[in-house]
């Protein structure tokens, strides 16, 4: 397939970078996805500057105006849903329906931030005073920076980018070095949505140039950033000093418990999917699989036999369930945790070698593993497609397994029984939980975000995205 050559965006105009990178399919090495601008410290500069010059026309434009924009690059992202899954599958190397579906849903965030345009309210309320009219507004935050990471080019993007410019903010967007035409693309389609110059911006190049000019910059007021934990914290400590406002969104270590009375198809098929589809490249995987004691061996043995049977293979392929880890280092990493892990004492079940297929790819099979808590491979985000089994006692000894962790972005348990759901859900220390639902997977109007290492600042997604992109006003007024 051809080679897109993507520009930068900024003040309204396609600009080159200071260099050119390349993209290539890690379902075929052979294949160049992209070239791509890559800008410096001070082409980023000059999209913040074009980002604050148009900022306050922006800010009190119409929430009309904003909506429309909004609803017309939501419905073009689901009209072109085949075309760019596709390319987001090419980039990326999830599976042809993951990417589709993954463009739909970008489609649908910006479709639903456009009625949130529409429906940005406040409130009125009696003063402590008599004659005081007491009004509390919300107003754009200003200049925002959306720093993104790779394994969802589209969606993560889009729930940043839409709420952003619905309430009125000018963006400059930063994709990840490893999916610059999905960023590309999306920048495509923003930039024929008829917003003002400057309020769009798209910089790509490397996180310590783009990235970090515009954790620099005095004239960002707020960052969204997801990625890893290491970058986030440093990102809040670079920001301290002049209190720009932070949103983080980082590693998870998420648990699935699986107790005795669960329905094991039902079970076996949330791990399955928790843990391996997206090749294991989200945030919220199921990469813990604590089983109680009684079942298991029927669990494992079933687990085991299904992770087995997965295909790995070329994103593009019909067949392909589990497509090529992202890129060479990230296979690296996948890897040496698998052998951290034998080394540890873990025991090794399935999977975890690389696979050759017809084309060259960063292919491996889903590996699992029998571990103990302390072991590494159970404690730190691998963010692949390795998963390990832990063993409980008893549903209390699952809830402290599942909640022994730096991590607490979500948290699923498998089970029939009212009483232990119920309880699960208003114990486990995590932002997201799920009942006989896979940990990953979730739907776009609805908050997202974690608790303790996950996460930092106010969620992201649905009505409470406004807590991060707006600031709140109390006006008083003596009548
Ligand atoms: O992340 P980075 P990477 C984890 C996962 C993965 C690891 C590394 O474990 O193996 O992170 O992935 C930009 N200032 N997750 O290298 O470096 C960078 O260019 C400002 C988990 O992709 O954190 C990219 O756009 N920005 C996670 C973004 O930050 C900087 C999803 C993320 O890059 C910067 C992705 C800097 N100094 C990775 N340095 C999840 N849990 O969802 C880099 N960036």
């Amino acid at each position: 397939m051809a080679t897109l050559a993507c520009k930068n965006f900024f003040n309204g105009r396609w600009e080159t970078g200071v260099t050119t990178g390349i993209s290539t399919n890690p379902s075929d090495l052979d294949e160049v996805v992209a070239e791509y601008a890559r800008a410096d410290r001070n082409q980023t500069d000059l999209a913040i500057r074009a980002a604050a010059d148009a900022g306050p026309a922006w800010a009190f434009s119409t929430p009309q105006r904003r909506a429309d924009a909004l609803d017309t690059i939501g419905h073009e992202l689901l009209a072109r849903r085949d075309e760019l899954g596709t390319l987001l599958a090419r980039e990326e190397g999830k599976t042809l329906p993951e990417a589709t579906a993954e463009v739909a849903r970008a489609g649908q965030i910006f479709k639903f931030f456009a009625g949130e345009a529409l429906r940005t309210g406040g409130e009125r309320l009696a003063s402590t005073r008599v004659g005081v009219d007491v009004e509390v507004t919300r107003e754009p935050v200003g200049v925002v920076g959306l720093i993104a990471p790779w394994n969802f080019p589209f969606a993560i993007p889009a729930w940043k980018i839409a709420p952003a410019l619905a309430f009125g903010n000018s963006v400059v967007f930063k994709p990840a070095e490893l999916v610059p035409a999905c960023g590309w693309a999306l920048a495509e389609i923003i930039s024929r949505a008829g917003l003002p110059a400057g309020v769009f911006n798209l910089v790509m190049g490397s996180g310590r140039q783009v990235g970090q000019a515009l954790v620099d910059s005095p004239l960002v007021q707020a960052i969204s950033f997801t990625g890893s934990v290491g970058t986030g914290r440093q990102i809040l400590k670079d920001t301290a000093e002049r209190g720009t406002k932070v949103q983080l969104e980082m590693g998870g270590k998420n648990p699935l418990v699986v107790l005795a009375d669960a329905d094991l198809d039902q079970a076996v098929d949330c791990a399955v999917q928790g843990a391996f589809f997206s090749t294991g490249q989200r945030c919220t995987a199921s990469s813990r699989l604590i089983v109680e004691n009684r079942i298991l061996d029927r669990f494992v043995s079933r687990l085991r036999e299904r992770t087995g049977a997965l295909k790995v293979g070329h994103a593009l392929q019909r067949d392909t369930q589990i497509g090529p880890v992202v890129d060479a280092q990230q296979l690296q990493q996948n890897l040496e945790y698998v052998g951290i892990a034998r080394e540890e004492g873990a025991e090794h079940l399935v999977g975890g070698e690389t696979l050759e297929r017809a084309t060259r790819g960063h292919f491996m099979a889903p590996a699992l593993l029998l571990a103990e808590p302390q072991h590494r491979v159970a404690r730190e985000e691998i963010f692949g497609p390795v998963a390990c089994v832990l063993r409980a006692d008893s549903y209390e000894h699952a809830l402290e397994l599942a909640n022994d962790t730096p991590f607490g972005l979500c948290a699923g348990i498998c089970t029939t029984s009212l009483k232990h759901a119920t309880h699960f859900k208003r114990h486990a220390q995590v932002g997201m939980t799920m009942v006989n639902l896979p940990t990953a997977g979730v739907d776009h109007h609805v908050p997202f975000g974690g608790r303790k290492a996950s996460s930092h600042g106010s969620r992201e997604q649905g009505r409470y995205a406004a807590e991060f992109y707006t600031t709140v006003k109390t006006a008083y007024t003596q009548a």
